[in-house]
């Protein structure tokens, strides 16, 4: 006989909620990795991956590209766009298959209808990182975040209210997708540093999509 180190684990997708608000749905996305990849590119066909410098006057060691509505930072802080400032066009459309994915991924979550408008893209390096902040830019914390996590594994740091409460810490995977609403939603949250690796699909990259109603 075989022993299977694995047999009595659930296989995904599984869905398991981490905190009020927050709930995981593990390998939700894991067949579609190729397709999701796909669809990044084409954005970043468009919009190029950029390093954002810190309304504090750092550059970020993410890298991000977007859709549906822009997002900029400046001394007086950050904002979504809704053109593209070098030649005044929309911003590209979010792609068909994230807009199917997470209206799925928000109802199994408890989220009827959530349609967003805003669709930002971190990529992480080996090393990048991501400090603990809030999301609060969005003009609606009614409705929740979607993320959806491809490449390089993760880990998510899940604070509390306030920047200095205690902070979980939360593996992410590639093919993870998390929603984050009601009470979770303006919970303070980062990720820990990338460790060293290479992923089939991605290479050395964690990318990170995260859908929103941002106006
Ligand atoms: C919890 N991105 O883009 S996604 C971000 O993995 C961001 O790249 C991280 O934080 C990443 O702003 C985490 C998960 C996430 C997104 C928004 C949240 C978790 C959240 C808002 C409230 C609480
Ligand atoms: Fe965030």
């Amino acid at each position: 006989m075989t022993l299977d180190l694995f047999e009595d684990a659930t296989p995904p997708p599984w869905r398991e909620t981490i905190a009020p608000g927050a709930v995981v749905l593990h390998g939700f996305v894991h067949e579609q990795g190729a397709e999701l990849l796909a669809a990044v590119q084409s954005v970043v066909a468009e919009v190029p991956w950029r390093h954002m410098t810190t309304p504090g006057g750092y550059t970020m060691s993410v890298a991000m590209s977007w859709c549906g509505h822009g997002w900029n930072s400046d001394n007086h802080g950050y904002r979504y766009t809704q053109r593209n400032p070098r030649n005044g066009h929309p911003w590209p459309p979010i792609p068909a298959i994230l807009m199917a994915l997470v209206e799925e991924a928000a109802q199994q979550a408890g989220f009827a209808r959530f349609v967003p408008d805003a669709c930002l893209m971190n990529r992480y390096d080996v090393g990048s990182k991501l400090s603990l902040h809030q999301d609060k830019d969005e003009h609606d914390f009614g409705a929740p975040i979607v993320s959806v996590s491809l490449g390089l594994p993760a880990v998510f740091q899940f604070g509390g209210l306030q920047r200095g409460d205690p902070a979980q810490r939360i593996p992410l995977a590639h093919g993870d997708v998390v929603v984050w609403g009601g009470p979770a939603r303006l919970r303070f949250h980062g990720i820990l540093p990338i460790k060293a690796g290479s992923h089939s699909l991605v290479g050395p990259h964690r990318i990170n999509i995260t859908l929103r109603k941002a106006l």
